[in-house]
């Protein structure tokens, strides 16, 4: 069995118990019958490789997106599901496995960063039942906590501050983007995965209703992440784009250059703002 992530692994998680077992790419030449995808709205995010080694096999499909494609042989969806690791203990327990303090731990990490924390709309009563359940079988909340949101190297925060010195809020304050640049991650320091708080430092400002952060991939390519607190669906907003996820959460690649792309969804973005405020 071998347990892959598409580059680039996250590397906040490398505390995470088995971590060092995961792999980017599949060993050469291996041909398995069975594939299962977790947390994955569509083939695409699985990355170029994975999909290659899962042409041929059977594809058990198990995600809690709700504009997941259903591109597996066997779906389980759950949309309701704060986290795909609620899906996967509910697996354990019905097909008998016990559930050992390290397996605890990496279900709990996946609840607490789904969750945002326990701060997003997701943090159902199921959702902090089954974090106790975790937390008595072992998962240390406070550890964990510090670990994941309390590890960020310098870089980060550096290339935190010169993003949101880019911050521009509109539509009286509705609305708020910010862009990160491969001049920035120089200038910080700092890879491209360390902006992934940055959008949630948009999205703490009074009043806000839209949050959008512009990701400079190359000179081709720049990539959305969408945070909603008003009427706009974010999945859908990103979905114009070829993207996907959450109604509050999501995110999508435009095969465009940042300038192009920043105009592209803004003007996208405010319609939606103001067709939602219409509805309401
Ligand atoms: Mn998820």
């Amino acid at each position: 069995m071998w347990v892959l992530i598409p580059p680039p692994l996250p590397e906040m998680y490398t505390f995470l118990p088995g971590f060092s077992e995961i792999l980017e790419e599949p060993p050469h030449g291996i041909d398995p019958h069975l594939v299962f995808f977790f947390d994955s709205g569509n083939l695409e995010r699985s990355g170029s490789s994975v999909k290659r080694i899962a042409s041929q096999a059977t594809i058990v499909n198990v995600d809690h997106h709700p504009s997941n494609s259903r591109f597996g042989d066997i779906n389980v969806i759950e949309p309701d599901a704060s986290a795909v690791g609620q899906m996967v203990m509910r697996m354990l327990d019905h097909f008998g496995f016990p559930i050992t303090a390290t397996i605890a731990t990496d279900l709990y990490v996946a609840l607490l960063t789904d969750t945002g924390g326990f701060r997003h709309e997701n943090t159902t009563p199921q959702a902090l039942e089954d974090a106790a359940r975790l937390a008595r079988l072992g998962a240390d909340p406070g550890h964990i906590a510090t670990l994941v949101y309390k590890m960020r190297p310098e870089t980060t925060l550096k290339l935190n501050g010169l993003a949101l010195a880019t911050m521009r809020v509109e539509m009286e304050g509705r609305l708020a983007w910010a862009k990160v640049t491969r001049g920035m991650l120089r200038e910080a320091g700092a890879v491209m995965a360390e902006s992934e708080g940055i959008i949630d430092n948009l999205n703490s400002i009074a009043g806000l209703e839209l949050a959008i952060l512009f990701k400079e991939v190359n000179a081709e390519l720049t990539k959305i992440s969408v945070r909603s607190r008003g009427g706009v669906d974010a999945a859908a907003l990103c979905a114009v784009f070829g993207g996907g996820g959450h109604i509050r959460a999501a995110g999508a690649e435009i095969d465009k250059p940042m300038d192009e792309a920043v105009k592209l969804v803004l003007a996208t973005a405010k319609e939606s703002i103001i067709a939602a405020s219409q509805k309401s």
